[in-house]
């Protein structure tokens, strides 16, 4: 029987989930999923949660070695796993957003005649041209947004093109800083790829495409069209174009799995699909097929996002829009102080999960007028360039009014900075690490005034690229299963948590007086 592998290449750690669909039987299982955490398994790189802060405060990298290493390792998970790795007959991927990793020209060769008896890293770590890859949480490009910014006409110009304004740790601004300052290192770089690309090509081989979903995230895209947008390599860097992978469509087939991964692990002849970014693969993992559903994802960033019927743009400016998996698109807003914030609380108070519930059961909503703007870190959004946490009216030291203003602070955040998306939806699928903690969702669902489904805490991330293989396979066999039937049965619901009508209108008539509070 078939089976379909995806992986999730995430900012602290890879996932691999392997699930078994058959349709004729109505089978559809996780049959193998498999997290390895950087920082645990790789200290030699000294990571804290997959990456290296600068001591500026605003450059943030990640080793792309690790990531080689990574992959390797997990090829050594899955060959014990107990799952036939001959069974596997598509794989796909899901990168966090924004990475890039800069390739010589040494590197073509070296991906096509990888020795299935030398450990994967041994082969290409000379096939850098940087050391380090600059990741999503890297705020380092103000001045390099700037110039694209005036190159491309402001703002509203970029966002029309690209779907998003210049943004810091979208790739164009990347790719333009590390042009002016290691010009002679730029000049080395014969490919820039995403970490989604860089993940496929190393499976197939071969260079990989990169999809529209993670294309979008580069400020490099003309949206609308789903290809490079001259203007705006022009704005980035000279000589760009032939640096860059060509887009191709999310469902294209990259080649078959390279020797070494059959040879060294057992895989078989798998197709190798294009990788797509952790947010559009979120989306599938998730089942938001259809325009006006909403997903959250609470993970180290916070996401909102959902499927958009055309390229709508945030009027705010301060959301996204990719290509979605499905052809289609979808629009994100993502807050950096997801995670990192709730823990910078949590740890505040040296309290546990489980404490932190119970300190937020201990205040009511709205907190008496308590508030906190949660920028522990530089936040995205709204955009905020240095970390300061912003309180009023809550003593951080008082913990339940702490915990509390960091949930509400949150939620709030996500209920302003998502109506472009959907201004009113029934029902929001929510995800992640914090999607456990029911006395946020309760929190979220009050805030939204709607109700909350979670889907089981699993990986939706490495689901969604799963899913995708599935999906792709199926359509290269000239099969194709629609999007709805792809996704049933793996995207139920485990809980329900509904509003509760007192509370929504507590923050109903607190949300205009956070949302002046919380403008930087
Ligand atoms: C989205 C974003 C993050 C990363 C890492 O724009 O920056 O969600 O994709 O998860």
């Amino acid at each position: 029987m078939p089976t379909y592998l995806g992986f999730d290449a995430s900012t602290q750690s890879l996932t691999a989930t392997i699930l078994d669909i058959d349709l004729d039987r109505a089978r559809r299982d996780i049959v193998f999923e498999h997290t390895i955490t950087f920082d645990e398994a790789f200290p030699g790189y000294r990571t804290a949660n997959g990456v290296i802060r600068g001591e500026d405060g605003v450059t943030v990298t990640t080793p792309p070695a690790m990531w080689v290493a990574a992959l390797d390792r997990m090829g050594a998970e899955l060959a014990k796993s107990g799952v036939d790795l001959g069974t596997i007959a598509a794989i796909s991927g899901s990168g966090q957003q924004h990475g890039s990793v800069y390739l010589t020209a040494a590197a073509a060769d070296a991906f096509a005649s990888l020795d299935p008896s030398r450990p994967l890293i041994d082969q290409l770590r000379h096939v850098f041209s940087r050391p380090v890859s600059p990741v999503w949480l890297d705020c380092s490009t103000g001045a390099d947004c700037a110039a694209i910014t005036g190159a491309l006409g402001g703002d509203a110009a970029v966002a029309a093109l690209t779907g998003s304004r210049a943004y810091e740790r979208f790739t164009g601004a990347q790719i333009h800083k590390f042009a002016h300052a290691e010009p002679d290192a730029y000049a080395r770089t014969d490919r820039i790829h995403l970490v989604s690309s860089f993940f496929a090509s190393m499976l197939a081989g071969t260079h990989a495409p990169i999809d529209p979903g993670d294309g979008a995230g580069m400020n490099l895209m003309d949206l609308a069209s789903r290809t490079w947008a001259p203007a705006a390599l022009n704005a980035a860097a000279p000589d760009l174009a032939r640096r860059l992978p060509p887009l191709a469509d999310s469902w294209a087939v990259v080649g078959e799995l390279a020797p070494y991964w059959q040879r060294r692990y057992g895989f078989g002849p798998a197709k190798v699909i294009a990788w797509s970014g952790d947010n559009p693969c979120s989306l599938i993992g998730l089942g938001l097929i259809d325009a006006g559903q909403l997903g959250i994802s609470l993970g180290t960033s916070d996401t909102v996002f959902g499927p958009v019927a055309r390229a709508v743009h945030d009027p705010r400016g301060a959301g996204h829009v990719f290509g979605s998996p499905t052809g289609g698109y979808m629009a994100l807003t993502c807050f950096a102080n997801g995670s990192l914030a709730r823990e910078r609380v949590r740890d505040m108070h040296g309290l546990d999960w489980h404490g932190f519930a119970a300190r937020l059961a201990q205040t009511p909503p709205g907190n008496g007028g308590g508030m906190l703007a949660p920028w522990f870190v530089p936040e995205i959004t709204p955009p905020v360039p240095h970390a300061g946490a912003r309180w009023k009216d809550v003593d951080p030291s008082e913990a339940p009014r702490a915990v509390r203003a960091v949930v509400e602070g949150q939620a709030m955040g996500m209920r302003i900075h998502s109506r472009w998306i959907a201004p009113r939806v029934s029902t929001i699928r929510v995800t992640g690490g914090a999607a456990a903690n029911a006395a946020i969702l309760q929190v979220i669902a009050d805030v939204f005034d709607a109700e909350l489904v979670r889907i089981a805490p699993r990986n939706a991330a490495s689901l969604g690229a799963a899913l995708r293989a599935f999906h792709a396979d199926r359509l290269a066999a000239g099969a194709p299963v629609p999007w709805r039937d792809v996704v049933a049965g793996f995207t139920d619901p485990d809980l329900r948590v509904t509003p509760d009508p007192a509370a929504a209108a507590v923050y109903r008539e607190l949300l205009p007086k956070y949302e002046t509070f919380a403008t930087p």
